[in-house]
């Protein structure tokens, strides 16, 4: 008997996330210009900047950068995510983190599918921010049913897709003509519909509860949203969207500019206004509108501990007792500049004070540690035995994720809602835990360190 050999889930996922991007830039032609924009600036960036161009060779990111893209999604129910979270698995994408974004008046709930171990990030960080509708937060009883009536009808996965996730499940691979299938056929889930499976009155109805819920609930499936490249420089974006037609929103979304990127800051534009087709009580073509899909771009920079995390979430609450707006841009970047400071701004305090997280790596400086030289790390940083690098986030933020959501969504009053967030639920929506992403940094970091020790032959202290 012959063994198949099975295509690596990692291949899998870099092949389908060029599928995606392709698809988007096909349906999307601004992202297409949005790409073009952000390779100018990373060059650029890169040319000018040969310590952040030595940084990113030597943690790999440098060879992903072109290839870096996160996408998002919502869908109407547990079975869609349930599905979905089995649809990921095939490329090595894992449910990491719960966002809660009801307390910023979107009723969703959401996590991350990505690649956990740094070295399938290496090969392809393609990210998908996944939403579920929290239907309970519906008040209007009928429509609450109506809204679930009509996600019951709809299956958002080809059968081809179904099948190949089953067969995946089963041998423990897809073969390369199955994992070809599986990339063609997994894309029509995520692909645009003009054509929605209600009438215009209903669309409507769910509009006024909630733009997000007609969103999700109008239409085949859960279309990708925006697809958001990784830039090197966001300030430098920002000033150059409008000269390429694209008008962002007044505010970067994140910490402050820093010599040293923490987390994640994010930018982007407004949804697109669609031709859409509404069926009526007739069965007719209706001709409509729909805003769903806009554009993004984001930079990262060093995951933070649960220290740092707790620091950053503290600096920015006292931010944020002045919401940014289009008329404050500018003294609110200034006071977020100005409260940051508290944070440090070098690599070097950021790991002194164990804020951030950081891959270690061996210098190529030839004599051997000898027997009684240093076996502490910080003496061997010292001694250049040991050299380290930022570990880059991989995540997302919950506040900026809300304002995200809430500049898409037009200026409309913000919904309250008071109902407590749910991870329990969303877990059992999903059939699975989510991966705490803390626990993911910090096994990054423990491995650099253990090569370390292994390449240098002795214990570190
Ligand atoms: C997701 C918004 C969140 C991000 O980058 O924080 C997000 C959505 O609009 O569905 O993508
Ligand atoms: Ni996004």
């Amino acid at each position: 008997m012959t063994t198949q050999a099975f295509v690596d889930p990692d291949e899998i996922r870099a092949r389908f996330s060029r599928a995606m991007s392709d698809m988007y830039k096909a349906e999307v032609p601004l992202y297409g210009t949005l790409l073009e924009l952000v390779s100018d600036i990373n060059q650029r960036t890169l040319a000018n900047n040969p310590t952040l161009a030595e940084q990113l060779r030597q943690t790999g990111e440098i060879k992903r950068l072109d290839q870096e893209r996160h996408g998002a999604i919502r869908v109407g129910t547990a079975q869609e995510l349930a599905t979905l979270r089995r649809l990921f698995a095939v490329m090595g994408m894992y449910p990491v983190g719960y966002y809660d974004l009801s307390e910023a008046g979107v009723p969703v709930h959401s996590t991350a599918f990505r690649a956990v171990h740094e070295a399938s990030l290496q090969k392809s960080p393609f990210r998908v921010f996944t939403s579920l509708l929290r239907l309970e937060l519906i008040e209007d009883e009928a429509l609450k049913q109506k809204a679930a009536a009509i996600l019951a009808q709809r299956i958002i996965f080809t059968s081809r897709a179904l099948e190949l996730i089953a067969r995946c499940e089963t041998k423990g691979g897809l073969s390369a003509s199955d994992a070809d299938a599986f990339v063609r056929e997994a894309l029509e889930t995520f692909r645009w519909h003009g054509e929605a499976t209600v009438s215009a009155k209903v669309y409507q109805q769910l509009h006024d509860q909630h733009r997000l819920i007609a969103d999700i609930v109008a239409f085949k499936g859960p279309h990708i949203n925006h697809l958001t490249p990784r830039t090197l420089d966001i300030d430098a974006i920002q000033q150059g969207m409008p000269s390429r037609g694209i008008t962002p929103k007044a505010v970067i979304e994140g910490p402050p500019p820093r010599r040293c990127p923490v987390l994640l800051r994010q930018t982007s534009f407004k949804a697109l206004q669609e031709k859409v087709t509404f069926i009526d009580e007739q069965g007719n073509a209706v001709a409509g509108s729909h805003t769903a899909r806009f554009g993004e771009i984001e930079q990262r920079g060093v995951a933070l501990t649960p220290k740092g995390r707790a620091l950053y979430d503290k600096l920015l609450n006292i931010a944020r007792t002045q919401a940014p707006s289009e008329s404050n841009a500018q003294a609110y970047m200034q006071a977020l500049t100005d409260i940051f400071a508290e944070l440090p701004d070098s690599y070097e305090s950021l790991r002194k004070q164990g804020l951030a997280y950081f891959r270690y790596f061996v210098t190529d400086k030839d004599d051997a540690v000898t027997q009684d030289g240093p076996r502490d790390l910080d003496a061997l940083i010292q001694s250049d035995y040991i050299h380290y690098e930022p570990l880059v986030y991989e995540d997302f933020l919950p506040v900026s994720a809300a304002g995200i959501f809430q500049s898409n969504l037009g200026d409309q009053a913000q919904t309250l809602y008071t109902k407590a967030s749910s991870k329990d639920r969303f877990e059992q929506a999903l059939g699975a835990s989510v991966l705490d992403e803390l626990a993911l940094y910090a096994d990054t970091q423990a491995r650099s360190l253990k090569r370390c020790e292994e390449q240098l032959g002795i214990p570190l202290s």
